[in-house]
Parts: C-alpha cells; sequence; structure tokens
C-alpha cells in the first residue's frame, strides 16, 4: 500500500517550525487537540448537500446531528436567531451574502484594503470588486481611526446597496450602532464581517455587531480558535425588502435567501469534518478556559503595543482595542519586507502589511501587523509580551547581522520549549 513518507515528513517539519517559533500572525493561532482530531475524522468521507433533515444524500442522520449541535452551540456563543456553519472560508462567508443580497454592478461601500480591510470587500483583484461597483472609506492620516463623519457623507454620495464594516488591520472597535443609522438612512444592508475579533465579540469584550448590522460574517480559526472555515450569522431573521417572491408569492425570508447563497449559491458539499471542529470550536469558546484566555489575549496585545510605543515604534492609531496592532516602521528606516524576512530568520513569525497612505507596493510594505491570539494559546503572559518586543526590537536593529539573528534564534527557540502546545 502507498505510505505517504514524504507527506507526512513535511508535515512534521511544519510541526517543529510551529513548536519552535513564535507566531504572531494577527489571523493565525493553534487549534486544540480535539479541534483537529474532528477536523481529521472520517466525516471527511460524507457528502451532505443541503441542510439538516432537508439534504440530497442518504446516510446523513449522523452528520445532521453533528451540523445541528454546531448551529445551536454558535447561536448560543453569539446570541443569533439564525446561523449558516457551511461557508469553507471567510471569502466564501462574504461571497454568499453578496450572492443573496445584491445583483451584479449593484454599489458596495467597504474599508479600504490599503488602510486595513479586506479583499473580499471591495477589492477590484477580487470577485467582490468585479462583480460589484465598489467604493471605500478609510482612516484619518493624523489619528489612524476611522471618522464616522466621514463614511457617513460617503454613503450618501455612494448610496450603495451594501455598506461594508470590519477589517483585517484595524486595531480599534467599530460603531455599529453609527453604521446601521448611516445605512438606514442610505437604504443599504450593513454587513460586518467579524472575523479577526470574532472571539473577542463572543465573550462581550468589543461591541456587538449582531444587536445591529442586518449579517454578520466571522472565519472560525482566529480569535475564535476553531479549524480554518467560515460562518454567517443574524441576530434576526427578517423579510427580505428586495421583493424576491417564493413560488407560493410571500417574501422570503432573510435566512432562506442566505442558506442559498451558500449553497447551492456559491458551494457544493460541506466540510462534514470542519462543520464537526468548528462545534468543538464553539464548545470550547463559551467555557471557562476560553473567557480566561481571551482576556489575556487582550491584556498581551495591549502590553505588547505600550512596549511598542516605549521602544519608539508608531502604532497606527497609537494603541489597540482588540488583538491586534498595525505598526508603521518608517520612522526606523525598515520596510514591511525587511522585518518580515529578519525575523522569520529569528524564527519570530510576523507578516509585513501596507499601512495607511502607504507609498510602498504591497509586496514592500512599510509596517508589520503582529496578533497575540496564538501567543497567548501557547500560555505566553504580558511579562513575555515584553520579552518579544525586546526580541524584536533587537532583530529589527540588527536586521542584516546575520550572526545576530542566529543568537536571537537561539533565545527565541530556548524560550518557547517551555511552552508546550499539541498536548492532551
Ligand atoms: N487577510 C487575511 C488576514 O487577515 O491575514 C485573512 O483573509
Amino acid at each position: 500500500m502507498y505510505q505517504d513518507k514524504q507527506i507526512f515528513d513535511l508535515i512534521d517539519l511544519e510541526k517543529e517550525r510551529q513548536l519552535k517559533g513564535v507566531e504572531l500572525i494577527a489571523s493565525e493561532n493553534f487549534a486544540s487537540a480535539q479541534v483537529m482530531a474532528a477536523a481529521g475524522s472520517v466525516l471527511t468521507n460524507k457528502y451532505a448537500e443541503g441542510l439538516p433533515g432537508k439534504r440530497y444524500y442518504g446516510g446523513c442522520e449522523v452528520v445532521d446531528e453533528i451540523e445541528d449541535l454546531a448551529r445551536n452551540r454558535a447561536m448560543e456563543l453569539f446570541g443569533a436567531e439564525w446561523v449558516n456553519v457551511q461557508p469553507h472560508s471567510g471569502a466564501q462567508a462574504n461571497a454568499a451574502v453578496m450572492l443573496a443580497l445584491l445583483e451584479p454592478g449593484d454599489k458596495i461601500l467597504g474599508f479600504d484594503l490599503s488602510h486595513g480591510g479586506h479583499l473580499t470587500h471591495g477589492s477590484p483583484v477580487n470577485f467582490s470588486g468585479k462583480l460589484y461597483q465598489p467604493s471605500f472609506y478609510g482612516v484619518e492620516k493624523e489619528t489612524g481611526l476611522i471618522d464616522w463623519d466621514k463614511v457617513e457623507a460617503k454613503a450618501k454620495a455612494e448610496k450603495p446597496k451594501m455598506l461594508i464594516c470590519g477589517a483585517s488591520a484595524y486595531s480599534r472597535d467599530w460603531d455599529y450602532e453609527r453604521l446601521r443609522a448611516i445605512a438606514d438612512e442610505v437604504g443599504a444592508f450593513l454587513l460586518a464581517d467579524i472575523s479577526h475579533p470574532s472571539g473577542l465579540i463572543a465573550r462581550g469584550l468589543l461591541n456587538d455587531p449582531l444587536e445591529y448590522c442586518h449579517v454578520v460574517t466571522t472565519t472560525t480559526h482566529k480569535t475564535l480558535r476553531g479549524p480554518r472555515g467560515g460562518m454567517i450569522m443574524m441576530r434576526k431573521d427578517f423579510e427580505n425588502p428586495l421583493g424576491k417572491k417564493t413560488p407560493k408569492g410571500s417574501l422570503r425570508m432573510m435566512s432562506s435567501l442566505l442558506d442559498s447563497g451558500v449553497f447551492p449559491g456559491t458551494q457544493g458539499g460541506p466540510l462534514e469534518h470542519i462543520i464537526a471542529a468548528k462545534a468543538v470550536a464553539y464548545g470550547e469558546a463559551m467555557s471557562d478556559d476560553y473567557m480566561h484566555y481571551i482576556m489575556q489575549v487582550k491584556k498581551n496585545a495591549h502590553a505588547m503595543a505600550e512596549a511598542f510605543v516605549g521602544k519608539g515604534y508608531q502604532i497606527i492609531s497609537g494603541g489597540t482595542d482588540n488583538h491586534s496592532m498595525l505598526i508603521d516602521l518608517s520612522n526606523k528606516n525598515l520596510t514591511g519586507k525587511n522585518a518580515e524576512e529578519s525575523l522569520g530568520k529569528a524564527d519570530i513569525t510576523i507578516n509585513k502589511n501596507m499601512v495607511p497612505f502607504d507609498e510602498r507596493s504591497p509586496f514592500v510594505t512599510s509596517g508589520m501587523r503582529i496578533g497575540t491570539a496564538a501567543v497567548t494559546t501557547r500560555g505566553l503572559a504580558e511579562s513575555d509580551m515584553l520579552e518579544l518586543v525586546d526580541f524584536i526590537d533587537d532583530a529589527l536593529r540588527n536586521f542584516e547581522n546575520e550572526s545576530k539573528l542566529a543568537e536571537i534564534k537561539k533565545a527565541v527557540n530556548e524560550k518557547m520549549t517551555a511552552f508546550p502546545l499539541f498536548h492532551k
């Protein structure tokens, strides 16, 4: 029988990389052993197009129970009245929502990718910018903050059918109440993509988007600490105002439009192994252990931001309310590319990132983005954050000094062996 040594050797190498290094990519985390066991289970063998109780395949009685558990746990965790846990990713969750609520050519207004937004919120290289007509709001140059008055002015000028909030590199909270008022004023749907801070939102550590937004999407693998995947939620279902009718002539509910947006709109068979892993993660996220964890994520980000500021680093907006921060390296005479490469040599993983009004290309950039979700899972606390900032500062000040970077790498590896992973 064919034994794939090559792939499993590479998986071992990746495991070693994750264990010995410091993981600071803001969108990454370490899923628990039980989340990974569910994701690697026999459920990968099952086809289950449709929804629990309404499948196009036989033999779905067990996966129906699993998907129902996932849906019920997700609804309890976020206080939602309706969820769809089938999206394979955050990008596909957003695609399904747009397919359900928009017609090709409709206008959408999102947060500028180069200011910290996301590709699927209207970027011209993405389906969202090709199928719909995008326009963007951004942050203020002086403060690094979004000015809600300017969002309102832009929305009034553009009259989008969908207003999108949420980001991949914005460290401050969102005023969902104000955004809903703006959306109502111009007759737009309000979509919040909370992929990054969803764990903080679930446990009440940031404003609640479900109270005000028509639809909320998230990934499940960032601060939520589940398997890679996406989901769509609504606090309350409602009759869609688009005039789409059922065959019997009544207005279709939003939930029915959104379910169809996922399947058959943008996906085929759901990944029931991943849905089971999501269910495990939702269960974990409701536990006291997770509450302790997610509070520590926020404390660690705060401690790290203060330490960076103390060393003269410029954090966009001056600090953080969530798990992440975006640092402009221009005053350190470094590019994001320099930082990513030199820190990589010291086994510290970050990503280069555009900063607002960046003059460099996305392949070079002037900034780096950092998040504390993964290192907090490993058990690091505030005092460790100060040590990590020391390592990072030392590496960046010596970014062309290979022997110094090797020295830092040794210290990083020694430190991280004290924080084991993948046990239980
Ligand atoms: N843009 C990715 C990130 O935040 O890393 C997620 O899609």
